[in-house]
């Protein structure tokens, strides 16, 4: 008695999972935006107005920065505020250098980035862009997006989808018995 039993509960698991699989609420991902620094016309260059380029974009926590340019002529720094509008990198505002010619930034942090070309005058001449990034954006509002620090409004929602997962169960579990 107990080895048959035991076959049917395997029997039974197996089907429970399976119809879960089928059941369960997945999260669906928000797609995150790739943006190009001043658009593939101009890239990252000398000369074009960043603040404006910045100002036509919601950059949210995901998000990722592509800075095209000629390795030999710039380069992108991320650095402080103060660096960014002091254009002097000898102190210690310098967070990450980019030198590739081809750099994708990832904006994991719902903050404000700046970043500067460290070629002599360049950042004095303007070539810098300030980045403002929303820990929650996109298209859908409901989908709730996964932030840097995990310390935010999601909780909320997260329960509501634990619960889900747990009615999924159940109905599984039903479903199973009844096919027993
Ligand atoms: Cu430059």
């Amino acid at each position: 008695m107990p080895g048959s039993m035991g076959r049917g509960t395997v029997a039974l698991v197996a089907r429970a999972l399976a119809a879960a699989l089928l059941l369960w609420p997945w999260p669906q991902r928000a797609g995150a935006a790739e943006y190009v620094v001043g658009d593939v016309a101009f890239g990252w260059d000398s000369g074009v107005n960043y603040a404006a380029w910045a100002r036509e974009h919601a950059f949210a926590v995901g998000d990722v920065l592509v800075f095209q340019y000629v390795s030999s002529q710039h380069n992108v720094y991320e650095v402080s505020e103060g660096t960014y509008w002091s254009c002097d990198t000898g102190g210690n505002g310098v967070r990450v250098k980019y030198t590739s010619g081809y750099d994708r930034v990832v904006l994991a942090e719902a903050r404000t980035y700046w970043f500067i070309c460290d070629f002599p005058d360049h950042c004095l001449g303007g070539m810098k862009v300030a980045v403002n990034v929303s820990a929650a954006a996109g298209p859908s509002p409901d989908v709730p997006r996964p932030s840097a620090d995990g310390s935010n409004s999601n909780a909320a929602s997260l329960a509501g989808e634990g619960r889900r997962g747990w009615v999924a169960w159940g109905l599984a579990l039903g479903a199973a018995v009844l096919m027993n």
